[in-house]
């Protein structure tokens, strides 16, 4: 599993890292302290010690692949702070970037909230990959309709959150109200969060009013509020006062899932897996085989039509090379 071997690959890094450090701490640099990243930039990022001041610390080459989470031990130098190295992460979040390379998008992370709206229209197929690549990342994901203030201007985008809450997802409606606001820290709890789903959703928005004193650059909508602009470019990270941390992601239209087993898409699918292991081919692809249980749920209606296609176009995306 492409998951696995990444974790393995990051283990020698760490190790590898972890010898560098203890050389460089008998060199005399023994002032390396532990920090996680709370913002990732090309060459550098910010990263927040334990006493919760935040340092720009150079990243080396090694260790480029560093995102929004992750622990760190890092180090003053000569010529400024730098990340010395990696901890092992406790989960991570990936998608594909443009050019089909995986990426994390954020590390140790609890929890996946994926935040909706009634504009920008929701699209269910992305919501879905989200969940998705949440079930493969082994992160429990929720579902937010944001702006539930406008729901008039679009009340279908209720009943989309009602399905999530029937297959059995945790769903919550929340606006600007200061209720709506503590309804959402229970839910948080202490927990790590990452925001995720379209822009202009209000991802911002919600960890600003989540986080009264941190300042979000919170974008104006360029186009009433139909067409979100996309102002946060990278990942950040934000410490609750209730504990546990809130990040912030960039707003993405699309959810790439090119790179999973697409054995690994039907799992992703909540209300899918009661049915999984019952059809009469064990590697059934549940698109047209004979005695498909999944299939045969979609025709009784326990599976539903729109979810079905949504499955359908996760698992066509998928390069043949597996399947
Ligand atoms: N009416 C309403 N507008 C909101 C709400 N939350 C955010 N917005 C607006 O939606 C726009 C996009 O918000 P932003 O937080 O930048 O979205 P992001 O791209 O997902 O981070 C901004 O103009 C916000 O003021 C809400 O609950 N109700
Ligand atoms: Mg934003
Ligand atoms: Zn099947």
């Amino acid at each position: 599993m492409a998951n696995r071997r990444l974790t393995e690959q990051q283990k020698r890094r760490i190790d590898h890292n972890e010898t560098k450090r203890r050389k460089s701490s008998m060199a005399g640099h023994n002032d390396d302290a532990l920090g996680t990243i709370v913002a990732r930039y090309s060459k550098t990022a910010i990263v927040r010690d334990e006493a919760g001041n935040t340092h720009k610390c150079h990243l080396r080459p090694n260790l480029a692949h560093l995102v929004a989470g992750d622990r760190v031990f890092w180090l003053h130098s000569d010529t400024g702070a730098a990340v010395s190295a990696q901890l092992e992460r406790r989960s991570e979040l990936n998608r594909p970037d443009a050019r089909g390379q995986l990426k994390a998008v954020a590390a140790n992370v609890d929890l996946i909230a994926v935040v909706i709206a009634p504009a920008p229209e929701p699209f269910a197929n992305l919501i879905d990959r989200y969940l998705v690549a949440a079930h493969i990342a082994g992160i429990e994901a929720v579902v937010i309709l944001n702006k539930a203030d406008l729901l008039a201007i679009n009340p279908e985008s209720r009943v989309l959150l009602n399905r999530y809450k029937e297959i059995g997802l945790t769903v919550l409606e929340i606006d600007p109200s200061a209720s709506a606001t503590r309804n959402l820290n229970r839910l948080l709890g202490d927990r790590t969060t990452v925001f995720v789903g379209q822009s202009g959703v209000g991802k911002s928005s919600i960890i600003n009013r989540l986080l009264p004193n941190e300042d979000l650059r919170v974008g104006a909508l360029s186009e009433g509020v139909l067409k979100g602009r996309h102002t946060t470019t990278t990942a950040e990270v934000f410490q609750r006062p209730e504990g546990g941390c809130i990040i912030d992601s960039p707003g993405i239209r699309e959810f790439g899932l090119q790179h999973i087993d697409p054995a690994l898409v039907a799992p992703g699918f909540e209300e899918f897996r009661a049915f999984l292991g019952q059809c009469r081919f064990r590697d059934c692809k549940h698109l047209v085989e004979k005695g498909c249980a999944v299939l045969a749920a979609l025709e009784r209606g326990d599976i539903g039509a729109d979810r079905y296609d949504s499955f359908v176009n996760i698992v066509r995306d998928i390069p043949q090379k597996t399947y």
